[in-house]
């Protein structure tokens, strides 16, 4: 699981070691101003396109080889950031995926896995991420603090990731700016859209809004954005595209 992933990579590099290396990154990103900042007169829906190799509802997605080809076709079709996702057992990722992909382009890239250590903090910032995603759930209300604090003392946004209404009162009441609501259960992995409608009307003006998952086509951007999306976060539906660039045109409404 999670642990045992991270304990291997506890030995490959010891948090020292990370220490050094953060110092030498290059400076982070401003990912909150990507995603329109804190400003409630935000105007254009952003779009976060995800690297992802395979899921596990759907298994292998659409044979990446090269994810940062994919990433620049991203940039190029108008993303805002990045997603990178990081995870190997399930999802088919690595760090190596994160370092190409933020060597391809220029606007802020989130480090997508399940964050449960600040060692993974100090990780994603030693590979160049200016983003990281705390999942709720995934927390006590100590680590989320713990964690965001981190995130930012190191000079990063998060994601912090929701899925019912008490998990947005714990992400507004630790102070997140940016929220995202899953609409799969992480759990059964069952995709139901009208999770974000139902929820998003308890996050403050001012806020990022991101419906994250099932993102099929600009009917379903248009709804999240009537129900108060101010970002989307699209993985499947772009990495199966034949023309990604252009898929990204079609999403930014
Ligand atoms: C993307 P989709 O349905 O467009 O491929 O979903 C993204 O929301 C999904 O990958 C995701 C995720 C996560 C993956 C959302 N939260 C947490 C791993 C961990």
């Amino acid at each position: 699981g999670v642990r045992e992933d991270l304990d291997v990579r506890k030995q490959a590099v010891s948090l020292e070691e990370l220490h050094k290396r953060v110092a030498l990154a290059p400076p982070a990103r401003d990912g909150l101003a990507a995603l329109g900042g804190t400003d409630t007169a935000r105007t254009e829906l952003k779009v976060i396109a995800e690297v992802k190799r395979r899921s596990p509802s759907k298994g292998d997605l659409a044979g990446i080889t090269d994810p940062a080809a994919l990433a620049a076709q991203y940039n190029d079709g108008g993303a805002s950031v990045i997603s990178v996702l990081t995870e190997k057992r399930r999802f088919g990722g690595s760090l190596a995926d994160l370092d190409a992909v933020r060597a391809a382009v220029d606007i802020p890239v989130l480090r997508k896995d399940f964050t449960c250590d600040p060692y993974m903090i100090w990780e994603a910032r030693a590979h160049g991420a200016d983003l990281v995603l705390l999942i709720v759930a995934a927390l006590r209300d100590d680590e989320l603090r713990d964690y965001l604090a981190l995130t930012h003392e190191l000079g990063m946004n998060a994601i912090v990731e929701t899925h019912t209404a008490q998990e947005i009162e714990r992400a507004v009441s630790v102070g997140a700016k940016i929220i995202g609501i899953n609409v799969r259960n992480l759990k059964t992995l069952d995709v139901d859209r009208g999770v974000f409608a139902a929820l998003a009307g308890m996050i403050p003006q001012g806020q990022v809004v991101i419906a994250e998952s099932g993102v099929r086509d600009a009917e379903d951007v248009a709804h999240y954005a009537s129900h108060g999306a101010t970002a989307i976060l699209v993985g499947e539906a772009l990495v199966k595209d034949a023309t990604p660039r252009e898929r990204i045109t079609e999403f930014k409404i």
